[in-house]
């Protein structure tokens, strides 16, 4: 290379580092997140692994923080979690995990949907059967223990969601497929994971529940991984923290 040819490369180089850092110092990234919210606490966990700088609002929903004009502008279904990049504005979970791992593939400690399409497939089905099977079937009883004063709880239909939910954590303690479900890392954990914690919590409403005897050993020893991930505690629910 000339001498013209090295100076020109340097140059070009400082032109580009420069452009980036530029770049970087404009991104800006907000994301919208609601205590103890299992869908929004995935896109945290996803945020967290890809190691992207995100400004974190974290919003209350009991203060109304979600009914706001400002955010119902964002989300006019009101609801978290929510992803503004540089003004692009992203509402549903798995859509902005999805977004995050497209737009900055090779950032952080890699891939939230893996790249073989049948990987990154089995990834999507365990995401489904997250929502679909596993969330529907505890839905109703979450809804009414941690809705409902416990005079009004439904012991019915309460047994009758603890009972479907039996038998998905059942499903996925099969289905399971080596350290992570799908063997490796990826947003399918990060879906699944605080679901669990949150099924978890019903036993602090009422220990009789006992929730904890249906996570199966695989499972309880992947919700350990997942707990000794370096950012994990970063994440946790703030309200969590005391109890
Ligand atoms: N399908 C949506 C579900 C979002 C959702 O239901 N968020 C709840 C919290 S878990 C919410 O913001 N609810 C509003 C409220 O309770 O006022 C997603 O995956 O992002």
């Amino acid at each position: 290379m000339t001498r013209e040819g090295i100076d020109g490369f340097h140059d070009r180089w400082r032109l580009d580092a420069g452009a980036q850092y530029l770049q970087e110092a404009l991104m800006s990234m907000m994301f919208y997140c609601g205590s103890g919210s299992p869908p929004a606490w995935r896109v945290w966990l996803g945020l967290e692994h890809k190691q992207l700088p995100y400004e974190l609002k974290m919003l209350s929903f009991s203060a109304g923080d979600l009914k706001t004009e400002e955010f119902t502008q964002l989300n006019p279904r009101q609801k978290v979690p929510v992803l503004v990049e540089n003004g692009f504005v992203l509402c549903e979970s798995v859509a902005i995990l999805e977004y995050l791992d497209e737009r900055h593939p090779v950032a952080g400690r890699g891939r939230l949907f893996p790249d073989d399409a049948r990987e990154r497939a089995l990834v999507r089905r365990f995401i489904q059967e997250t929502d679909w099977y596993l969330g529907m079937a505890m839905g109703r009883m979450l809804r009414e223990i941690f809705h409902k004063a416990e005079e009004e709880w439904d012991r019915a239909l309460i047994a009758d969601s603890r009972g479907k939910l039996a038998a998905e954590l059942a499903h996925f303690e099969r289905q399971i497929r080596g350290d992570y479900l799908t063997g490796v890392l990826s947003a399918a954990d990060f879906t699944l994971y605080p679901m669990i914690a949150l099924a978890l919590r019903a036993d602090l409403k009422d220990p009789a529940l006992a929730i904890r005897t249906l996570v199966g050993p695989k499972l309880t020893a992947w919700m350990g991984r997942i707990e000794a991930l370096p950012y994990f505690a970063r994440t946790l629910p703030p309200h969590w923290k005391n109890n």
